[in-house]
């Protein structure tokens, strides 16, 4: 045996000076690399809508978007995910923050690495142009922004407007990708109809004879309105077939020319929550951020109960059991952005069904954001 060789003190001095050397044994760390299941900083938290829109409104009275900043937002920070220095951080990958126009202001067009989703919370008459394509965003509307499309803001209506950007801070920041350039003018030139490519598309089903089709990204459609998001989870509901024993009634938000996600990296769900309904636990690699649309009820995340209502964020780490239910008279709505198309490209994507206890957690504590 080669430690016979050495007194105890001199192997403690090697790998004490293996340490200065900026080397190490991999004999003692594997288990630490190369771990039996995720292991990740990212806790679950949750932030309550009211709160949300005072701090956004209150930025309404201390700076403006074009004049005094970029954008006027108050993004979601996990607080986990703070102590390790990582600013503006829901998830390890994903980014969430609540957008506020009031009426007369515009947000001028610039154009990033990272990929965008918008989702639109409250108001009406301000829109949002990609490449100099205009939609006026009504809420449940899901806008796409894909990665380095210039794009801008602008309110030609009568109440503040508020929305959810979603995007891929974390990811694109561990990979060193990110890049950022402001356009030369305010605005980006007019270059189609207003909603051209959804009016045009009808949700993919008919496009204009002779136009040339190819699929792949951006998806040809550019806002996912409420309306059709509706009228599909309508239809799908009314048979308890289509039910997911995880997610009740849902719906992923598609590339109809791929039958992949609607955005290439930031996946896109909404479901629907019958009153009553209480969904089985899992958990899986990709991560997720929740914005409650309508509704009230809770969602268990690994043993702990997070109770939600319209408006609320709440984060879904990865690897996390999980489940939700809907205690109010109404029907629920949760939209929510998760990492999944990124998992899926690099084959990390994995998920696990809870066993015991006929699927369900057994709740141990609720959380509370000033305690926790
Ligand atoms: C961005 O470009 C917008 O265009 C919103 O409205 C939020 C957060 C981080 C990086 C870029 C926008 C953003 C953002």
């Amino acid at each position: 045996m080669g430690q016979n060789k050495y007194t105890q003190e001199e192997i403690d001095q090697y790998y004490e000076n293996m340490k200065n050397d900026f080397l190490g044994p991999l004999w003692h760390d594997l288990g630490h690399m190369v771990t039996k299941e995720p292991v990740h900083d990212v806790e679950p938290y949750l932030w309550k809508w009211e709160s949300i829109r005072d701090y956004a409104l209150k930025a309404g009275d201390i700076l403006e978007p074009g004049k005094d900043a970029e954008r006027r937002v108050v993004y979601l920070q996990n607080p986990s995910l703070l102590k390790r220095g990582l600013v503006g951080y829901g998830t390890h990958t994903l980014y969430a923050g609540i957008q506020l126009l009031l009426p007369g202001e515009m947000a001028p067009s610039h154009h990033h690495s990272q990929t965008a989703v918008r989702f639109i919370i409250e108001g009406e008459g301000a829109y949002t142009a990609v490449n100099g394509e205009r939609s006026y965003m009504q809420r449940g509307d899901m806008i796409l922004t894909p990665a380095w499309t210039w794009h801008e803001h602008k309110h030609e209506g009568t109440e503040p407007m508020f929305w959810m950007d979603g995007l891929d801070v974390g990811l694109v920041r561990t990979l060193a990708a990110s890049f950022f350039e402001p356009y030369a003018d305010e605005f980006y030139p007019e270059e189609q109809p207003e909603n051209y490519s959804t009016k045009k598309l009808s949700g993919g089903a008919f496009a204009p004879i002779g136009e040339e089709r190819k699929p792949g990204y951006p998806s040809p459609i550019f806002n996912y309105t409420w309306e059709r998001a509706e009228y599909e989870l309508e239809r799908l509901s009314e048979s308890s077939h289509n039910e997911d024993a995880y997610d009740a009634y849902a719906i992923e938000y598609i590339n109809p020319t791929t039958g992949g996600p609607a955005d290439f990296r930031i996946g896109t769900m909404m479901q629907k929550i019958h009153p009553d309904q209480h969904t089985l636990a899992h958990r899986h690699v990709h991560s997720a951020i929740y914005h409650v649309l309508e509704g009230e009820g809770y969602t268990v995340i690994d043993g702990q109960k997070f109770e939600w209502s319209r408006g609320d964020f709440f984060i879904l780490p990865p690897w996390s059991w999980h489940e939700h239910v809907n205690t109010g008279k109404d029907n629920a709505y949760l939209f929510s952005i998760n990492d999944k198309p990124v998992m899926e490209k690099l084959d990390l994507e994995f998920g696990e069904t809870y066993t015991e206890n006929n699927g369900h957690q057994t709740i141990e504590k609720t959380f509370d954001p000033k305690s926790d």
